[in-house]
């Protein structure tokens, strides 16, 4: 009962904030995401009868602390499923997620894992499950199931048995750029689960976000579909914007951004300026990465690492979903 699955991470060009479930880890807003390729987890998950209780080792390393409850926690999901309680595994993970750049690897981290232990417990599940059960370990990994352009549909339901991603085009649809824009960056303080539930609580700004997402949904899908990238780069900048907007009017209110953040915003602004189409999105960090076309790396890549502040720029491509080993 072993099996071995790779996952990319993902980057939401419309952005997932807030949760209307916590415990399903249901979202208040359908969001869309790139799957990024070089970014990824390769998880084996090896059922024992001889264990007593899961092993989770990640780069080598045994893991002990929170992040070992979370994936203990999360495999009890399928052992209740399956109806094998009382069945342990070991799981290795690798990480290949450059995190200094801002990437979350809990998207392909639980992509990764469900996917290994779904193929492991040989539970036969469609992507749409699998998507599903992603989804309740970590709601931006429900993406990463697939590749190219995801979106991940909020769904009404109160079980969470329509919320699940859907591919919009696949990875040979349309090739893009992402720069990851490493900063001299401090630790944050506010984690995303924290963020956004302070935000959905709080903000005064959040009704103004949830009711302008459906337009941005929309219209990033034609442009995405139509390889517009004016279109779907702007978009993509603005909902990020509007995203970070409902942090400060939160309580009490807080940014991701440090003054780093800001200059390298400024100097995607006069790439475009000098004619060179280029848009940052940011997560719940202060790193920013770029969107840009492949024609127009060199001088993209070139004004980044000059920008002060700037330590690193890491590229990508778009890459696939999930495969197994
Ligand atoms: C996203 N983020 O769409 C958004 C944009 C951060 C900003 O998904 O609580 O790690 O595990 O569901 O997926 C980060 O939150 O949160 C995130 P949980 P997750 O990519």
């Amino acid at each position: 009962m072993r099996a071995t699955a790779k996952a990319h991470t993902n980057i939401a060009l419309i952005k997932y904030w807030g949760k209307r479930n916590e415990e399903l880890i249901l979202p208040t807003n359908s969001s869309l995401s790139v799957t990024l390729d070089g970014f990824y987890t390769r998880t084996t998950v090896h059922f024992k009868n001889e264990l007593q209780k899961d092993v989770f080792t990640l780069n080598d390393k045994v893991i002990k602390d929170i992040a070992y409850e979370r994936v203990t926690n999360y495999l009890e999901l399928f052992r209740n499923y399956a109806n094998k309680q009382g069945l342990y595994a070991e799981v290795n993970s690798i990480n290949k997620v450059p995190t200094a750049a801002g990437f979350a690897s809990s998207a392909s981290g639980f992509a990764a894992l469900a996917a290994a232990t779904a193929q492991a417990l040989k539970l036969d599940l469609s992507e749409q499950e699998l998507s599903k059960f992603t989804r309740q370990g970590s709601g931006s990994a429900c993406r990463s199931i697939y590749g190219g352009f995801v979106e991940w549909q909020k769904g009404q339901a109160n079980d969470g048995s329509d919320s699940y991603a859907i591919q919009i085009a696949p990875q040979d649809h349309w090739d893009i750029r992402v720069a990851a824009v490493v900063l001299t960056a401090k630790e944050k303080d506010v984690s995303s689960r924290v963020g956004m539930k302070r935000t959905v609580d709080t903000s005064v700004f959040y009704d103004g976000w949830l009711d302008s997402l459906p337009a941005d949904l929309e219209a990033i899908k034609e442009g995405i579909v139509a390889k517009d990238f004016e279109k779907v780069g702007s978009i993509a900048e603005a909902n990020c914007l509007k995203m970070h907007a409902t942090t400060l009017g939160a309580v009490p209110p807080f940014t991701y951004w440090q003054d780093t953040t800001m200059t390298v915003m400024q100097t995607v602004q006069s790439l475009r300026k000098s004619g060179f189409p280029a848009y940052f999105t940011i997560d719940a960090g202060p790193n920013v990465k770029v969107l840009y076309l492949p024609k127009d790396e060199q001088e993209v890549l070139k004004k980044l690492r000059q920008t002060d502040g700037v330590t690193d720029v890491i590229v990508s491509k778009v890459g696939e979903g999930i495969s197994y080993v």
